[in-house]
């Protein structure tokens, strides 16, 4: 009895349709606040992600964006925007391959409030996107 439910939810775990690629873990942790910058951001995620057409960014947060819903709408536009590089807190380059987990090295320096926002493709294909925010003192 205890091996057919292990089988069954073995199979559930293997079939592609089961689930989109989401974060297992974000460090810094999501609303921390540090007292030193820290070197890289690190994304941790369900499965394998493919890095050729996912987009990894770490931006200031504008003052006046607070809330789940504003910052959103920040993170949604901010994945969007080309050649953003020198607005940018992250010095994340283009990769390709597939990776679990993704490595986000950060200008030095850093003060104050961030969000790392992310957008993956699922392994069907189907794009993933999420943010998070820490705070440096
Ligand atoms: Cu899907």
């Amino acid at each position: 009895m205890r091996r057919a439910a292990l089988l069954v939810g073995l199979a559930w775990l293997g079939s592609p349709a089961a689930a989109h690629a989401g974060v297992t873990e974000v460090s810094p942790p999501d609303g921390s606040t540090l007292i030193a910058a820290p070197r890289e951001v690190t994304l941790r995620f369900t499965e394998p992600v493919g890095l050729r057409f996912s987009v990894f960014k770490v931006y200031p947060l504008p003052a006046g964006v607070s809330g789940n819903r504003a910052l959103t709408e920040f993170s949604r536009s901010a994945l969007r925007r080309h050649a953003d590089e020198a607005a940018r807190a992250d010095l994340y380059r283009p990769a390709a391959g597939r990776a679990q987990t993704v490595r986000i090295p950060l200008k030095p320096g850093l003060k104050g409030r961030y969000a790392v926002m992310w957008k993956v493709m699922s392994a069907d294909g189907h794009p993933v996107s999420g943010q998070a925010t820490f705070s440096i003192r």
